[in-house]
């Protein structure tokens, strides 16, 4: 089965309300290109939840080629949840992904796998497509080897979930966020797999196949080429490099 290759940048809480808006037309003048084309790939970026309206006016007003998205969701669909922002939200911006699960959730908000879980069958309840992250600390790493705890992150998250879900999965091992220390292709390749094996066995062999899963952790254009390289490694999950918009561009126009 062929994937489209997805590369999406998650811009965090950086870029104000201007910025923004600039480099979301520049991304789309540079997607259009003819001079760099660039193979049959799908791109993403999840600004804050602040500039998702200005981001769908953009797409929809020029007809963009740019999919976008929000970095977290509520569990819930309304109510007395102060500060949370829903799944149907997202949809009436006409988002078509949301990033869960992230590290910094996890770590800096205390998320639980259960919680992460009730993301993600709130995100595919309103029509949007999971991007659920998982991926070790160094810690994990020495302690459980490579694969334990993202498969495990996996299966907890995927509880409950139809076995013909929509979804995208980024390994994202925390010891490479930020860290400008990258796994390597081969890393990559050996949790993605092991993942891959889990969505068939957690979901099924069919929607393993179709589902993409990305590598995040220090993605730049120096090193995409030879994740993609990898035959379960279906796009990456860019952070830091995808808030400079040449960077992005290259990344984004990778040759294996
Ligand atoms: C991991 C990644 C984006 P960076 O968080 O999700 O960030 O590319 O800066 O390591």
């Amino acid at each position: 089965m062929t994937r489209t290759p997805l590369i999406a940048g998650n811009w965090k809480m950086n870029l104000d309300h201007l910025q923004s808006i600039a480099f979301v037309q520049k991304l789309a003048w540079s997607l259009k290109d003819a001079s760099h084309s660039f193979d049959d790939v799908e791109v993403a970026i999840f600004p804050p939840f602040t500039d998702l309206r200005s981001v769908q006016t953009l797409v929809s007003a020029d007809k963009l080629e740019l999919a976008y998205g929000a970095q977290d969701v509520s569990a819930h669909d309304s109510g007395a949840y102060t500060g949370e922002i829903s799944g149907q939200f997202l949809a009436k911006l006409e988002c078509a992904y949301v990033i869960i699960g992230h590290s910094e959730r996890r770590t800096l908000h205390n998320e639980t796998d259960e919680e992460i879980g009730a993301k993600v069958a709130a995100a595919l309840k309103h029509g949007l497509v999971p991007v659920l992250c998982v991926g070790e600390t160094a810690e994990d790493l020495e302690k459980f080897g490579p694969s334990a705890v993202p498969v495990a992150q996996l299966k907890a998250a995927l509880a409950g979930v139809a076995s013909d879900a929509n979804l995208v999965v980024a390994y994202e091992p925390v010891w490479a966020i930020g860290s400008g220390q990258a796994a390597t292709p081969e890393q990559a390749e050996q949790v993605c797999a092991a993942l891959r094996a889990e969505l068939a066995t957690t979901l099924s062999s069919e929607t393993a196949a179709a589902t993409r899963i990305l590598y995040g952790g220090s993605v730049k254009s120096g090193n995409i080429a030879g994740f993609m390289r990898e035959p379960n490694v279906d796009g990456a999950l860019v952070g830091g490099a995808s808030l400079d918009l040449d960077e992005f561009s290259a990344i984004v126009r990778y040759k294996k």
